[in-house]
Formats: C-alpha cells, sequence, structure tokens
C-alpha cells in the first residue's frame, strides 16, 4: 500500500456529504431512503478533523475526512492529508491485532476519507472522567488493546524482515511525528509563541520548568527515544480523548480506541505514558470541581494500575504463547530449557517499558498545562487560581516522572506520591 494521489481531493460540506457517500458501496443500504433523507451533524471536536454524523431512516455512520491543515489553527498551520493513510493502516492492524476499534465500511484514500461505524450512544472518556462517571473495564481494556498492538506489530511477533517492511510503511508519517517532536518534547521548555497557559497564576511556575536544568536535561533523552527506538507500531496519540466508552444496561461496557492517524513506530512507553498522563491530569483537576473529589480520585488511582496490570499480564501472556519473532527467539530459551532466562528477560523488558511510561506520562502532563491544545479536565475549571492550583500539583508529579523515574522504580511507587501531593492540599 502507498500514500494515494490527492490531486482530486475536495473537502466536503455539510451539504455535500450525503451525495458523497452514497458512491461507496452499502452506505444506501446501511442508511436506507434517499440521499437528500439523511441528516448530517459535524461533530469533531479534536485538534485536526472534520467528523461528520450520517444518519437515515435505517441506521447511521460516521466519516472522517482530513484537512490540509490542523483544524485548531487553521490554513496558517498546513498538514499532509496523508495522515488518514495512516490512520487507516494502524485502524486495520490495530483491529487485527485487538478489535478494540471502530468497523471501517470504506476508505476512500485520495479523498483521505474514512467511513466507519458510529459509535453511538458512546460518549469520549475524556468527558465521562470530567463528569465523574465510572467506567470500570475502560482502563483495563485499554492495557490489554495496547499490550496486543505493541506485542503483535514489535520484533517480539514479526521477523526482521517483516518489522522492517512495517517499519518502512509508516516512516512517512513524519508531520505527524514532528507535532509531537514539537509540542510535547520542544515547546513547553522555552519560550515558544504557541505556548499557552493560565496566565499570570501560573507564570512563575512555568519559569521554573523552563529554567529547571534536570528537567530540559530528562525531556530530551525522552525525545531521543520517541525519535529513535522502533519498538512497536503505536497508536501515537493514546489520550482519553481517543477513547469511547459505553455502559450497556446489563452493565457490561463497550470500549473502543479511536483516532489512531499519529500512528508510527515508535518506544512502547510512549503510548502507555499516554494514558498514565491523562489519566493523572484529571486525578489532579478533579479537586477544582464542586463536590467531594476523593472517592473519584480514589476510584481513578485505581484505574492507573489496572491499566498497567492489564498490559503486564497481557504482554506477559503473548510473550509466552505467541514470540515467534526475532527478537529473544524461543530457540534461545524455551527451547534450551531456559524457561527461567525467559522469565528473566520479561521482568526487565516490562520494567524498562514501566519506566519509559513514566517519563512519557511526565512529559505528557507538562505539555498539556503549557504548551499548545490543553485538555478540557483542566481547563473546565472556571476559576483561574484553583485551575493553577491543580496544575501547579500535576506538574509537581510530572517532574518527578521526567527526572527522577529511575529512581521512582515504579508505577506504584508514582501514585504513593500522587496520593501524598492530593492529601498535602487538603
Ligand atoms: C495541533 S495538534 C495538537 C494535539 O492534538 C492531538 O490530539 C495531539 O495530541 C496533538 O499533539
Ligand atoms: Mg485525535
Amino acid at each position: 500500500m502507498a500514500v494515494p494521489d490527492f490531486k482530486d481531493y475536495k473537502p466536503l460540506s455539510l451539504d455535500s456529504v450525503a451525495k458523497r457517500l452514497a458512491t461507496y458501496p452499502g452506505v444506501q443500504e446501511r442508511l436506507g431512503g434517499k440521499p437528500e433523507s439523511w441528516t448530517v451533524r459535524e461533530v469533531g471536536d479534536g485538534n485536526l478533523n472534520f467528523v461528520y454524523i450520517v444518519t437515515g431512516p435505517d441506521g447511521s455512520l460516521c466519516a472522517k475526512q482530513a484537512l490540509p491543515y490542523v483544524r485548531l489553527v487553521g490554513e496558517s498551520w498546513p498538514l499532509p492529508l496523508s495522515r488518514s493513510f495512516y490512520e487507516h493502516a494502524a485502524l486495520v492492524r490495530q483491529d487485527k491485532a485487538n478489535g478494540s476499534v471502530p468497523e471501517i465500511f470504506n476508505y476512500d484514500g485520495p479523498q483521505a476519507l474514512i467511513v466507519m461505524e458510529n459509535l453511538s450512544p458512546h460518549v469520549i472518556w475524556r468527558k465521562a472522567l470530567i463528569n465523574r462517571e465510572q467506567h470500570d473495564v475502560a482502563a483495563k481494556m485499554v492495557g490489554e488493546f495496547a499490550a496486543e498492538c505493541h506485542f503483535r506489530t514489535s520484533d517480539l511477533a514479526l521477523s526482521a524482515e517483516t518489522k522492517k517492511a512495517e517499519i518502512a510503511m509508516f516512516a512517512g508519517n513524519t508531520a505527524l511525528c514532528k507535532i509531537t517532536e514539537d509540542l510535547v518534547f520542544t515547546d513547553p521548555y522555552y519560550d515558544h509563541p504557541m505556548n499557552s497557559w493560565t496566565s499570570p497564576e501560573l507564570d512563575e511556575t512555568v519559569r521554573a520548568v523552563q529554567g529547571d536544568p534536570q528537567w530540559k536535561a530528562a525531556v530530551q533523552e525522552l525525545k531521543f527515544i520517541f525519535l529513535t527506538r522502533t519498538e512497536a507500531m503505536l497508536h501515537g496519540d493514546l489520550h482519553t480523548g481517543s477513547i469511547m466508552v459505553h455502559k450497556n444496561e446489563d452493565g457490561t461496557e463497550d470500549i473502543r480506541i479511536i483516532d489512531p492517524e499519529f500512528a508510527f513506530y515508535g518506544p512502547m512507553g510512549f503510548d502507555c505514558g499516554a494514558l498514565i498522563g491523562n489519566l493523572l491530569l484529571n486525578l489532579f483537576a478533579q479537586d477544582g470541581y464542586p463536590g467531594r473529589a476523593c472517592v473519584y480520585q480514589d476510584w481513578l488511582l485505581e484505574q492507573i494500575e489496572n491499566f498497567c496490570h492489564a498490559y503486564a499480564s497481557r504482554f506477559s501472556e503473548l510473550w509466552r504463547t505467541e514470540r515467534t519473532g526475532d527478537a529473544y527467539a524461543r530457540s534461545l530459551f524455551e527451547d534450551q530449557n531456559h524457561t527461567d532466562a525467559s522469565e528473566i528477560a520479561l521482568t526487565n523488558f516490562l520494567h524498562r517499558v514501566e519506566m519509559d511510561s513514566l517519563g512519557f506520562a511526565g512529559a505528557k502532563m507538562t505539555r498539556r498545562i503549557i504548551g499548545l491544545a490543553g485538555v478540557a479536565d483542566l481547563q473546565g475549571i472556571a476559576d483561574p487560581a484553583t485551575r493553577a492550583a491543580c496544575e501547579r500539583r500535576a506538574l509537581a508529579l510530572a517532574r518527578m516522572m521526567v527526572v527522577e523515574r529511575v529512581e521512582l522504580g515504579s508505577l506504584g511507587r508514582t501514585l504513593e506520591h500522587a496520593e501524598r501531593i492530593l492529601k498535602d492540599v487538603k
């Protein structure tokens, strides 16, 4: 598969969506009625694209089209349409590796358009977390999703030849990687014009972050890992806004992972860190909202543990049962009756992913407080002084996670510090 030619690309509008979609196989049958009778809503609340929900008498679907620029900023920030190609390629691989992604109905490469299942009545997990709703299996499901996608696209499962071809396939998603390289690892650490924070309340803290030599050095170490370690195909933007949740009437939950346009080959800990960091941001933001936060905060701490536990245990199962790749070959371990050595290697492997995850989580938290594109969890706190207080606490933990991650040594110890920071202010 190669990146399509976009010479005939036409951005959709509310008026043109139905007519265009009607030309794709299966769409008319799925929605029923005539295209003129379909309703079309634009629902995209992400930073990059337009997303339409199209509803007919018999059903609905979701159409996501990339724009040649960043939606959040406008036409002054061009962004290649090829991100839709990488998103589709990632969705196909994630579906094969795990399955908890929306079903794809049509992919129109030259129009940078993916027509997929409308996840309804699902909500974005970030919104549910802000509203203190509990979806008890989401963290576990996302942990398993990440473990399965990482393991099955890595050298642990693939031959070196196939894995190198996969790296080559995603290597062109450079513009999206560059967004992360700049917005996560670079811009927040100096006076960049696109930075944005709660000012003036947080000004002094931001000056302290930007003037902290250890913080700067440690973040560049993480950036180097991000740039160079092609361990597995990552989702690339696995925050709580990329997860949709729904609780059925019988209490079971349907959890789906969406929006992998930032997919590339990178370090496994980057995805894990994205989720941990965003759950921690929600944890610290909770004190900014009315009502007692502590019961929900306890639940959130449990979810972070659940995510990491699910990741490690699913990864371990796959290590023991699906290790067919060229790395840590069974021929050298189990086939030599060296299962003990295989278990040591697994423990070391997971420990390194855990340490990377802590660092990346801290970097992700910092960028959402100081850089472009903040999160609704914190931005929804109306009083700037209260918001800044929550942000200061989040940054205190973020610094530990970035600078002292090896000394911290585990997620458990990190969460103890999070609890201490929360208690110090109560
Ligand atoms: C300009 S894009 C800003 C952010 O939105 C996405 O969700 C990514 O996290 C990106 O860094
Ligand atoms: Mg997104």
